[in-house]
């Protein structure tokens, strides 16, 4: 295949496809795991607080949600932890680093949103180990193995004027430091205003590959765009190429339309071992969509 194509299918899942009563579901983090394909979703609550549920398919395509979320912001779950999620737990990412499954997602409350990390290895049973940046934060993805002796992230620290995206390393996943500048917005562009890492990156024989979004706001309202890059194998901060183009955004009418508008805005792909690649992707906020394409693909829009 080249090119990459939306699915016919799309919305693959709206909030109608949720057993319990929610506001929206979205920003799906993937996975591949015993033969099935899941997806680890935000629901925003009718309350306005997000936790994450699980929604399971045989073939990438039609999913299952769960009947209760898996993991919720709340006292039991998260512990000493709580004051991190008081106001909800969203976008999770999800790592395999052996054959253990490290999830990254926000914590939001009183302090604004930073990166929290759990791991699991059956998707029943989380360990919270606590928060891995300060806020503001987010969009932080875990590299699927250790470079140079250390693992490494990608995140995006914030404030009013800067949203940037940088690396650091840990010896064990908790503590980390050597922090690398990887990139900024470019002004005049789609991704004139905000930039963030969106997929965990895969390896391959040309680098390391990964989705990310860029953003521009116009007037009062902000677009959504995603984008492809390919870093150096052993020193992942540098770029070894990018698409200058989006490889999507918003057309249809399930991306205009929703809760945010004229967003596209992904968590989590699955890359298979023959080079087919499964984007799944939210449009405004309010579904998840699938798009189709390859690896070979997205490394020659990079080269
Ligand atoms: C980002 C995150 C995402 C959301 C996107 C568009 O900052 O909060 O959860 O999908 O904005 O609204």
């Amino acid at each position: 295949m080249t090119g990459i194509l939306k699915s016919d299918l799309n919305p693959i899942l709206t909030k109608e496809s949720v057993p319990f009563r929610v506001n929206s579901i979205f920003n799906a983090g993937a996975v591949k795991f015993k033969d099935e394909y899941l997806l680890l979703c935000r629901v925003e609550m009718p309350n306005g607080r997000s936790s994450l549920v699980l929604a399971r398919s045989s073939d990438g395509k039609n999913f299952r949600v769960d009947n209760a979320p898996c993991l919720t912001p709340t006292p039991e779950s998260h512990g000493e932890f709580y004051e991190f999620v008081e106001w909800g737990i969203e976008d999770p990412r999800i790592t395999r680093i052996k054959d253990k499954f490290y999830i990254t997602y926000t914590g939001y409350s009183n302090y604004m949103p930073l990166v929290m990390l759990a791991v699991t290895n059956n998707f029943r049973d989380f360990e919270i180990l606590g928060p891995i940046t300060e806020p503001s934060n987010k969009d932080c993805t875990l590299f699927p193995e250790k470079i140079n002796g250390e693992y490494w992230k990608m995140d995006r620290p914030s404030n009013e004027s800067r949203n940037y995206i940088w690396l650091n390393k840990s010896p064990d996943l908790l503590h980390w430091g050597g922090y690398k500048f990887l990139m900024g917005p470019i002004p005049g562009t789609w991704q004139a205003d905000k930039v963030g890492g969106s997929t965990p990156p895969v390896k391959t024989k040309h680098g390391w590959l990964l989705l990310y979004h860029g953003v521009r706001g116009f007037g009062i309202s902000n677009i959504y765009k995603i984008s492809v890059m390919l870093l150096d194998l052993k020193k992942p901060w540098k770029i070894l190429g990018k698409s200058p183009e989006p490889i999507l955004m918003p057309e249809y009418d399930y991306e205009r339309v929703g809760d945010v508008a004229n967003v596209v805005f992904t968590n989590g792909w699955v890359v298979e071992d023959n080079g087919d690649v499964k984007i799944y992707y939210s449009g405004a906020d309010s579904n998840i969509c699938l798009a189709n394409t390859t690896v070979d693909y997205l490394i020659s829009l990079c080269r």
